[in-house]
């Protein structure tokens, strides 16, 4: 099984949607292996945000993601860093479809309610940066049969 990072966005938290969106991802079938929450600071951004650096909104981006505390999630299952990233949507919610996250709690670029990774080896590299190896719970899955074929795993 894949795991993938989450971030529940400072803005999720202070509107009040943060459980909405991690019922979300619970009832598409994926399972919560870590969790917490943090305040970020502007050394962890210009790492996790390395890539967009030059952009001229990076000193907003970081301002957001630092205004409130966010919601760190590793979420676990097949095939889940793509599935994770599709329910989040297109990165500038207005374009996002309506039926993913950001297409239907969001009209932001820069405020789109969640960051997903966006292959496997970035989620390794994200989720290493997030999480300490204490910090993943490892609990049985009843319910694998119900939700995945033999081959899905
Ligand atoms: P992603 O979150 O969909 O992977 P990235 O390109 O990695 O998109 O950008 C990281 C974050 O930077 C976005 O989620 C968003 O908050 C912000 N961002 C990206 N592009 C823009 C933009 O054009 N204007 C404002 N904020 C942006
Ligand atoms: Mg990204």
């Amino acid at each position: 099984m894949e795991r993938t990072l989450v971030i529940i966005k400072p803005g999720t938290l202070q509107r009040g949607l943060a459980g909405e969106i991690i019922s979300r991802f619970e009832k598409r079938g994926l399972k919560l292996v870590a969790m917490k929450m943090k305040q970020l600071d502007q050394k962890i951004l210009d790492v996790h945000y390395a890539h967009l650096k030059e952009k001229p909104f990076f000193p907003w981006l970081c301002d957001g993601m630092m205004a409130a505390p966010v919601i760190l999630c590793c979420w676990e299952g097949f095939e889940a860093v793509k599935v994770v990233r599709e329910m989040a949507g297109a990165t500038n919610a207005r374009k996002a479809v309506p039926g993913t996250i950001r297409g239907d709690y969001s009209m932001s670029a820069q405020e789109n309610i969640v960051h997903t990774s966006d292959s496997l080896e970035n989620a390794a590299i994200e989720l290493d940066r997030f999480f300490t190896p204490e910090d993943y719970c490892d609990y049985p899955s009843p319910l694998n049969s119900y939700l995945y074929a033999p081959d899905e795993k």
